[in-house]
């Protein structure tokens, strides 16, 4: 009697035990299926290669973004602010246009030149708020030229 009781305690543990791993791996599996590019809370450079900037009352984040040179730059821009936002680096001809609130929008350029260039929201009032950031480009070292 006293054995099958215990017998049957293990079983129950056991099945919570498995319950508790399937919660985990769903978990893995939804993490994974979202991605990284569907997080609010993805900033800065992301595993595929995109930098990801969010425009804010009045900031953006991250503020300073390093890029190589002579290499495409791939930048999503999201306005996860409560006004319209866009994003604009002069330099490279880079502009979004204006965003309306919880939109996103991918551009691409090439750098030509090393340095530091403005990045800013463009809409008035709001560069003058804080609404700036700095491009580092520099040297690829993958264009580094080979020894000898
Ligand atoms: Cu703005």
């Amino acid at each position: 009697m006293g054995q099958a009781r215990r017998q049957l305690k293990t079983q129950w543990l056991s099945s919570a035990r498995l319950a508790a791993l399937a919660v985990v791996l769903l978990a893995l599996v939804l993490a994974v299926a979202c991605g990284n590019n569907n997080d609010l809370g993805a900033r800065g450079l992301q595993p595929d290669g995109t930098i990801i900037i969010v425009g804010t009352e009045f900031a953006f984040e991250p503020e300073t973004i390093e890029i190589p040179v002579n290499e495409e730059t791939v930048i999503e821009f999201r306005n996860l602010g409560t006004v319209d936002h866009d994003l604009v680096i002069e330099e490279f001809g880079v502009a979004t246009g204006s965003m309306r609130i919880g939109s996103k929008k991918t551009v691409r350029f090439t750098p030509t030149e090393t340095g530091e260039f403005d990045l800013i929201c463009s809409i008035p009032g709001h560069p003058e708020a804080g609404m700036t950031g700095t491009v580092i480009v520099v040297e690829s070292p993958t264009q580094t030229p080979a020894q000898g």
